[in-house]
């Protein structure tokens, strides 16, 4: 019989587990059920974790050297593989995904994240040069890379082990320690990995968690904390202002994964059926929850009642359902709350003037799921790029339909946004397809596919969707500090 009890999920501080100021509940989203109880970090817990964090990184772990921190990485990913059912029972709990996405691509996912960087970090070479003055003197200059220090990472609920790994990972390679904050909607699966990270032999101080909300609460004690040397954040654009605020008086670096409200154009040349699949994958995947979901799909007016039909077709095969359906291709959205945030948008929509091609509102699943977070896969036409539906980040299972007529009109409407986050373009004109992409004022732009990721590829948005890039090198350079050693010969 399997364990039906309620955990208790603790903060984790130098490696204890410490009780909060007060205890919050997390709700299943599937059916409003009870899934966890939750430890909330007062600022004393705050303190003593960025204490414990700034005890390890002093105490030999900022100095381990590389190769041994790499193969420390290697062992926390094995040891994620073999506790692979923990976590995806864990991150089913807390999120209600499709336990088979979830096996596929969160948890997968955190395991290759801790290998991809222990590689990355193991083969970075070291600039170093000579210099030669106009007055004949010669110096050689290399750098020695530092940890950054102790490093805040505040991730949100969409893929909670995934963005969690891809910051921690590349900040323990390069030898930070560090202070996580989970969303208070998904606090498990950061709390199994400190539990793996011990195991792997980690050092205790190292990986610290404190749970809780944003303002007032454990974020925002985390963010403004005297002790951390810089804050690397996904979530919305907002939350990312907030923080901005929050540690511009210290001068602390940050780097921002945020919001998008991407766009998908579809040219008619495309091949049909593989641009149908890829984009109703874009459109629903995680039910419209990944921030690269498309949400705006523009396309040539030769074949726009095509694809709307066509896509038509593929929201009305999706199956919504319990997470351990073999055949569930959907799950909830993560929260009552968000569920009245989309539906508000779902309304806006009609009231903004959108046709509803399929859904619109929230399913009938049966008394069963009546408690969860459901919402029909949606999509609109008759709304154009004024529209508040395809301006603002929606996050969830929509997308608004609009046709163009050249080009030129494609970019300037795709490009039309505050976010820049990704884009994707569909043509079998490979000459055009690189053309499109490269004009798109985005950080990610795909051609013929969507969420395709190499590790190492630079990953991050402009405008209200980012600052800077992570991935490969590009993670190394934020989560280390250079030394510029300067030797006059
Ligand atoms: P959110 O901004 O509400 O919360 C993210 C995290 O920040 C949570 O842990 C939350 O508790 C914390 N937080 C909230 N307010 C805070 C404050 N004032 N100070 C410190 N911490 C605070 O985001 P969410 O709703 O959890 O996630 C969805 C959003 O994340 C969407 O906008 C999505 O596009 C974005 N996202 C972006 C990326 C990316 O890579 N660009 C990836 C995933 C999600
Ligand atoms: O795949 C990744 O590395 C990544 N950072 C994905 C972000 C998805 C947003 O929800």
């Amino acid at each position: 019989m399997s364990d039906q009890r309620v955990p208790d999920l603790h903060n984790v501080v130098g490696g204890e587990h410490v009780t909060g100021r007060a205890s919050f509940d997390k709700i299943n989203p599937v059916d409003g059920s009870l899934a966890a109880t939750v430890q909330e970090a007062g600022r004393d817990t705050v303190d003593a974790a960025v204490s414990a964090a700034r005890k390890a990184l002093d105490g030999g772990w900022g100095d381990t050297p590389v190769n041994e921190r790499a193969r420390l990485l290697r062992r926390v990913a094995d040891r994620i593989e073999e506790r692979f059912e923990d976590f995806v029972a864990a991150e089913v709990r807390d999120t209600g995904k499709p336990a088979a996405l979830v096996r596929q691509l969160d948890v997968a996912r955190a395991a290759i994240n801790f290998r991809s960087f222990a590689d990355t970090v193991a083969s970075a070479g070291l600039d170093s040069f000579l210099t030669e003055l106009p007055d004949g003197r010669r110096a050689l200059n290399y750098a020695v890379n530092k940890p950054l220090g102790v490093v805040a990472v505040i991730v949100p609920w969409n893929l909670p082990l995934l963005l969690l790994t891809w910051k921690v990972a590349p900040a323990l390679a390069c030898g930070n320690a560090v202070v996580v904050k989970p969303s208070e909607e998904t606090p498990s699966t950061a709390t199994l990995l400190a539990e793996v990270m011990a195991e792997a032999g980690v050092p205790s101080g190292v990986y610290n968690v404190v749970h809780g909300f944003g303002p007032g609460s454990a974020g925002e004690y985390l963010a403004t904390h005297p002790g951390i040397d810089g804050v690397t954040f996904t979530g919305e654009s907002s939350t990312g202002s907030a923080i901005m605020h929050a540690v511009a008086p210290s001068v602390r670096p940050v780097s921002f994964e945020l919001g998008g409200k991407n766009a998908a154009v579809v040219f008619a040349d495309a091949d049909l059926d593989a641009t149908l699949d890829g984009l109703a994958r874009s459109v629903f995947l995680n039910t419209g929850q990944v921030c690269l979901c498309t949400e705006r799909v523009y396309v040539e007016r030769a074949i726009f009642d095509d694809v709307a039909a066509g896509l038509v077709e593929k929201a009305r095969a999706l199956k919504l359902g319990r997470p351990e359906a073999p055949d569930t291709t959907t799950g909830p959205l993560i929260s009552g709350q968000h569920r009245n945030k989309v539906q508000s948008y779902l309304d806006l929509a009609v009231q903004e003037g959108a046709d509803v091609l399929v859904g619109g509102g929230v399913p009938d699943l049966g008394d069963d799921l009546a408690g969860g977070a459901w919402i029909e896969p949606t999509l609109w036409t008759s709304l154009d790029n004024a529209s508040r539906v395809v301006r603002e980040e929606v996050f969830g299972p929509v997308a608004a339909l609009i046709p163009f007529d050249s080009e030129e009109e494609a970019v300037r409407l795709a490009n039309d946004t505050d976010y820049g986050l990704a884009a994707a373009v569909w043509t079998q004109n490979l000459e055009r397809g690189h053309r499109v992409a490269q004009r798109m004022r985005v950080g990610m732009a795909w051609v013929n596919t969507w969420y395709l990721r190499d590790l190492r590829s630079p990953f991050g948005g402009v405008g209200l969707s980012g600052i800077g890039r992570e991935g490969g090198m590009h993670s190394l350079h934020f989560y280390s500090e250079p030394t510029n050693v300067c030797v006059q010969l």
